[in-house]
């Protein structure tokens, strides 16, 4: 089986390539052009993988990607995947977000129509929540240039399969982080933010909107959930969720906590980080996808806050003073 990869090189790019290596595919991947290699995420797997230049703004080199990848399988990642950035640059958030779906789905119709296609969908497209838990059927609500995009490729992506027959899915994907999630996305800002303040390097981390809430998941759990939509007999769409919410102050509190701080003594709120319209609250109803793809996520909430603090503490630590003992019961599995 080969599979082509857009957005290897982001978060969960780099886990669904290296799910699907270890189930024998052959991985192709999507790279922009840049002045500078930004491979750190899919270093460990390079040489097992190929790698094509295409830009989901170019539909020209997305349509040679798939005429030289002949993949049997697309799961369309690459996006402008930053909330707050949208409200800057709405346009080119369209672009790469929204139009970008019809590039990738237009070169897989003309070059390979009988591949199956992901698309990756966002809980963000729930915003401003018409009910809770929010499932397959609950209407969208978007609250930024960024979920009114999600939107866009959402749609576009169900008018596919029923327009012409293709194998498209949408994965509506509730948060999901990791060790190797951005810096700017608040859960990896806390933990690095976590790990310096227990270093000595900062004394205080500055945050936004401690009350909203998400329905966090491990990234290494979801990528397992778009391949086996991938799998069914029937092309559908699906929550992939965990069903609980925390709030931010939540996920404060347990990164702290497990270095032995109190996060009341650093967090500051900070107004700059407040969005011009926010997402209060997100807790997905994650039935469908346990009961026909029998998805189930493995790590819990609070384990993964560990592992992210333990995987920014070994990063940051320098190499001499590693054999610290830091107080966790359990190793850095990143
Ligand atoms: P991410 O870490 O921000 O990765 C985004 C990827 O898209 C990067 O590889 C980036 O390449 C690539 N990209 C951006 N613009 C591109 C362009 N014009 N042409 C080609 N590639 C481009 O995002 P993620 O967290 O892995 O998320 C993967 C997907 O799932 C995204 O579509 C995101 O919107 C969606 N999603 C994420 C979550 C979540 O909680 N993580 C939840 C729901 C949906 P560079 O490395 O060159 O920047
Ligand atoms: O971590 P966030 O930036 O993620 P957000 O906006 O929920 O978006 C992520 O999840 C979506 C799925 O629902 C994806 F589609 C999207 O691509 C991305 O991966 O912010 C989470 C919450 C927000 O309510 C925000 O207001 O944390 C709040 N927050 C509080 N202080 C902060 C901060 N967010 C950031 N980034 N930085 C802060 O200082």
């Amino acid at each position: 089986m080969r599979a082509l990869i857009t957005g290897i090189t982001g978060q969960d790019g780099s886990y669904l390539a290296e799910f699907l290596l270890s189930r024998g595919y052959e991985v192709w991947g999507v790279v922009r052009r840049s002045s500078s290699e930004n491979f750190e995420r899919i270093q460990h797997i390079r040489d097992q993988i190929k790698l094509f230049e295409a830009d989901l703004l170019d539909q020209t080199s997305l349509t040679r990607a798939v005429q030289s990848a002949r993949p049997d399988e697309v799961y369309n990642l690459a996006a402008q995947s930053f909330v707050p950035t949208s409200f800057v640059q709405p346009v080119l958030t369209a672009e790469f977000t929204g139009i970008g779906v019809a590039r990738i789905l237009e070169a897989i119709k003309n070059a390979a129509p009988k591949a199956k296609f992901y698309q990756a969908s966002s809980s963000e497209m729930f915003g401003k929540v018409l009910e809770t838990p929010q499932t397959e059927k609950t209407p969208f609500y978007p609250r930024s240039p960024y979920g009114v995009a999600k939107v866009y490729g959402h749609y576009l992506t169900v008018n596919y399969r029923e327009s012409y027959g293709m194998f498209a899915v949408s994965g509506i994907l509730f948060n999901h982080e990791s060790p190797r999630r951005g810096l700017e996305f608040v859960t990896r800002k806390i933990t690095d933010g976590v790990a310096k303040i227990k270093l000595g390097l900062t004394n205080e981390l500055r945050l936004g909107n401690l009350e909203a809430r998400r329905d966090w998941g491990f990234a290494g759990d979801y990528v397992r959930a778009m391949w086996l939509m991938l799998q069914q007999n029937e092309p559908k769409d699906y929550v992939v969720a965990t069903g609980k919410t925390h709030t931010v102050r939540d996920f404060c509190e347990i990164a702290f906590d497990s270095v032995g701080l109190n996060y009341k003594d650093h967090v500051v709120t900070d107004a700059a980080f407040l969005r011009p319209a926010e997402v209060d609250q997100l807790t997905g109803c994650p039935k469908r996808a346990e009961k026909e793809l029998g998805w189930k996520p493995e790590v819990s909430f609070s384990e993964m806050v560990e592992m992210m603090v333990r995987a920014d503490l070994k990063r940051l630590q320098p190499q001499s003073t590693r054999v610290v003992n830091l107080g966790f019961a359990k190793k850095a599995a990143v």
